[in-house]
């Protein structure tokens, strides 16, 4: 069949929308029409060329919902008109890792999922031409239609709309998840949350959920200070605006009569930034603090610290897809949405035809988006 997509032709350049060829869906895969889809900085990353897993031609996207239009051989899990999100972290249930119980990196079919090609090793999409166009994160979501390994599908229930779900296919699930699932934050926590955009919204919307009593946002960007505070952030720091760091001005907020050493108990980096990831874990309380990597970093980029931060107890973590099942997890937290229980219309603040998915990049780096979302 032909379906429309955007095609990310080349690093740095702006996608370009065009008819592409998607070949039938192949043993144990599902052909979707996607509804709707997010748009995330981890896109943002890969199209501007910093990704070492990086590959052009290819369909980016990873934050869709739709309904599942056929199944290739083999599917017993999905039918046509199921709908589903597709999700980056499959979960096969049978990998050793899945078997764990230990991590939600599904390890059976990172290997082609990182070349941009479906489990047999082949790429189901194609230019007019006939020139391959790689998959991106195995959800290509920026086409109309995708074709996805059923262990990558979670089906969802059909009553909730897709243009809000849709966000749950990652910056809802990887925020709220890692604070629940990764440092499994406790009732009258201490945290700092660094990078207030689509994720880092989530992490302070997960933290009001865990009961926190101090929520500590941080951004270079004034604008983001009302965005905090509307999810539950209870203080706020603008690096550019205070004297000192911001290690020591955290340290300073989180003092009390009886513990005059200070410091956070957990924090979150949602901005991609070695040198914030740095402070993230240096202004955690000595003896327990946890810090949680969550942005994507250039390749090349290293973390440094001293050794005595972790020996006198800091412990740095990182969290892929908020540590979710996606299976087992993903259609709850729909049913979260549904219930009232979170929230995320407010949060998708531009709705975008498919023609004009670069405005969403361009809004993004103007710091001017939450999350846009391209309806199709
Ligand atoms: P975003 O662009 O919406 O938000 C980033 C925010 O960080 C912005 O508000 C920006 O002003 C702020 N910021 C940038 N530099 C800063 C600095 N030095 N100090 C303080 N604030 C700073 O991006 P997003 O969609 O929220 O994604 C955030 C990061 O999380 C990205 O690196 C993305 O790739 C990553 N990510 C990781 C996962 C995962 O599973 N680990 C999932 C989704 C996104
Ligand atoms: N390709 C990058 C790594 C990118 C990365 O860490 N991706 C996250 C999801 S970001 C979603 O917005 C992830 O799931 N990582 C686990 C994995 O297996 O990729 C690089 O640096 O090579
Ligand atoms: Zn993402």
């Amino acid at each position: 069949m032909r379906t429309r997509a955007a095609v990310a032709v080349a690093a740095g350049k702006p996608l370009e929308i065009m008819e592409v060829n998607l070949a039938d869906p192949k043993e144990g895969e599902v052909l979707v029409e996607i509804k709707a889809t997010g748009i995330c900085h981890t896109d943002e990353f890969t199209l501007s060329g910093a990704d070492p897993e990086g590959l052009f031609p290819a369909i980016l996207g990873h934050e869709g919902a739709g309904v599942v239009i056929a199944c290739g051989p083999g599917v017993t899990t999905l039918k046509p008109g199921d709908h589903v999100i597709p999700l980056y972290t499959p979960e096969c249930r049978q990998c050793p890792s899945c078997l764990s119980q230990k991590t939600n990196l599904c390890t059976s079919i990172r290997a082609t999922q990182g070349q941009g090609l479906m489990p047999d090793g082949t790429s189901r999409f194609s230019m007019l031409d006939g020139t391959p166009i790689h998959h991106y994160m195995g959800c290509s979501t920026f086409a109309n239609h995708t074709v996805v390994p059923e262990i990558a599908l979670a089906k969802v229930r059909e009553d909730a709309p897709f243009d809000k779900i849709c966000y749950i296919g990652c910056g809802v699930t990887t925020g709220i998840g890692a604070v629940l699932n990764t440092a499994k934050v406790e009732i009258g926590a201490k945290a700092v949350v660094f990078g207030l955009g689509g994720i880092g919204l989530n992490v302070i919307q997960g933290l009001r959920m865990a009961g926190a009593d101090m929520i500590i946002g941080v951004d270079l960007n004034n604008d983001k200070k009302p965005w905090g505070e509307k999810f539950g952030m209870t203080h706020f720091i603008n690096p550019k605006e205070i004297e000192g760091s911001v290690v020591q001005a955290i340290v300073e907020m989180t003092k009390t009569p009886f513990d005059q050493i200070g410091g956070a108990d957990y924090s979150f980096d949602c901005t991609g930034n070695v040198k914030v990831m740095r402070d993230a874990l240096e202004c955690t309380h000595r003896g327990w603090g946890v810090s949680v990597v969550i942005g994507v970093a250039p390749a090349g980029a290293e973390i440094q610290t001293r050794p005595f931060q972790l020996v006198t107890g800091r412990v740095w973590k990182g969290t892929a897809f908020g540590g979710a099942r996606g299976r087992t997890d993903v259609p709850k937290i729909v049913d979260w949405y549904m219930d009232g229980k979170i929230e995320i219309d407010s949060m998708i603040t531009h709705t975008l035809k498919l023609e004009d998915i670069n405005k969403g990049f361009d809004l993004m780096h103007a710091g001017e988006s939450i999350r846009a979302v391209v309806v199709f």
